[in-house]
């Protein structure tokens, strides 16, 4: 394997370049664990590493540090030194989500990525509104979206392919196709588009099957999916952490813990982008702070109830609409906060110096 292979570009090696001169190597992070990375170097060898010192303390958040997919400047280890990431290349595209939980911090799910699968199927899994924040969020990253439509052998080839219809209806840019990874449906497709140096992040809810798709993808058992069965001993994996797997056919997968909570992280701008046919709706409203529910004279109630916008399309901006609103308000809260907690460490640091000085002064007899 080399660092072609594993998708290594002129645009990298041009921004490498400096590293270089310090006698340090590229890296592909493949794995993030608590405590280390694992990483390919350029002739396809496994490592681990550890995190620089300086790239820790350089990173102004979360989303700054180094994430599965990342090329890094690596310092190399001896037998009883550590291997050092030392520096990140710039992203070439970034899929990030907003933290799950209580944070307006942005969590990177895939570096460098070319394409995005957001795995699903036509039953339980299936949600409009939830393909319609994906691609929200792939649109945001750089990358394309795939979204496959898995477990076509349960239901029946009409509702798999009304579901495969309705998401490709949400997104122009999205590719949508029907799998199975249980019987191998659907999977040549998959091959094509996993090109030598190609990454596809795997994205999509807790059972959905992404896992069996990276397996059957790999040709062989890569990580152990399936009911928990005590007589045979295969038990059902459920993914904890994210990995970059390389396939024997060319072309990476990131095969991913499944994702309970896919909420907004995307700017409003994109927003807007994606609503623009309800915003145009919207500058006719008779109020210009509307709020598209119960107002008077609201141009967007009037189009739902003559039927020229989709009721659930409506409903959606409303909640789209919110959601920006209260990530505002969490990103606000901790601004404050740090502001807060900055004047406080300064107030500190500004005493600790008055007493000092204070005390040179006693020292000398000054008055
Ligand atoms: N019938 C059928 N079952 C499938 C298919 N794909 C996956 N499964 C089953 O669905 C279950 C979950 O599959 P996984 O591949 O572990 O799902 P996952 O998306 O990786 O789940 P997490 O790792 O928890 O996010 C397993 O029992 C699989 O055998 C499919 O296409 N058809
Ligand atoms: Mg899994
Ligand atoms: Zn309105």
């Amino acid at each position: 394997m080399t660092l072609k292979d594993l998708g290594w570009n002129p645009t990298f090696e041009t921004a490498f370049a400096p590293y270089r001169a310090k006698g340090w190597v590229p890296a592909r992070l493949i794995r993030e664990t608590p405590i280390n990375f694992g990483a390919f170097l350029d002739d396809g060898e496994e490592i681990d590493a550890v995190l620089g010192g300086r790239v820790w303390h350089e990173a102004a958040c979360d989303a700054d540090l180094p994430a599965v997919g990342d090329w890094v400047a690596m310092e190399l280890g001896s037998e009883n030194q550590d291997y050092v990431i030392r520096a990140v290349l710039p992203r070439r595209t970034c899929f990030a989500r907003k933290m799950p939980g209580n944070s307006s911090q942005a969590q990177v799910i895939g570096a460098n990525v070319d394409l995005v699968a957001v795995v699903t199927d036509a039953g339980p899994d299936f949600n409009l509104r939830r393909m319609e924040r994906y691609f929200m969020l792939i649109e945001r990253s750089g990358a394309k979206a795939v979204v496959l439509v898995n477990k076509s052998d349960l239901f029946p080839k009409e509702q798999n392919k009304s579901a495969a219809a309705q998401i490709a209806a949400l997104w122009d840019g999205a590719s949508v196709h029907i799998t199975s990874a249980l019987t191998a449906e659907g999977l040549k497709i998959l091959k094509k588009y996993l090109k030598k140096g190609i990454t596809m992040c795997v994205v999509g809810s807790s059972g959905v099957g992404k896992s069996t798709l990276v397996n059957q993808l790999y040709g062989e058992e890569w990580q152990w999916t399936g009911e928990v069965n005590e007589a045979t001993g295969k038990g059902r994996h459920t993914t904890t952490s994210r990995e970059l797997v390389p396939l024997p056919g060319g072309g990476m997968l990131i095969d991913n813990p499944g994702m309970r909570e896919i909420q907004m992280w995307t700017d409003e701008s994109i927003l807007r982008e994606s609503f623009s046919d309800v915003e145009e709706i919207a500058a006719h409203c008779r109020f210009a702070d509307c709020s598209h529910r119960s107002d008077a004279g609201c141009a967007i109630r009037e189009a739902v109830d003559s039927g020229t916008l989709d009721p659930a399309r409506h409903a959606s901006f409303l909640n789209l609409e919110n959601e920006i609103a209260a990530l505002k308000k969490r990103a606000e809260k901790r601004r404050m906060a740090v502001e807060r907690w900055a004047k406080r460490s300064n107030r500190v640091k500004a005493r600790n110096l008055n007493d000092r000085i204070q005390l040179e002064r006693d020292e000398r007899g000054d008055v």
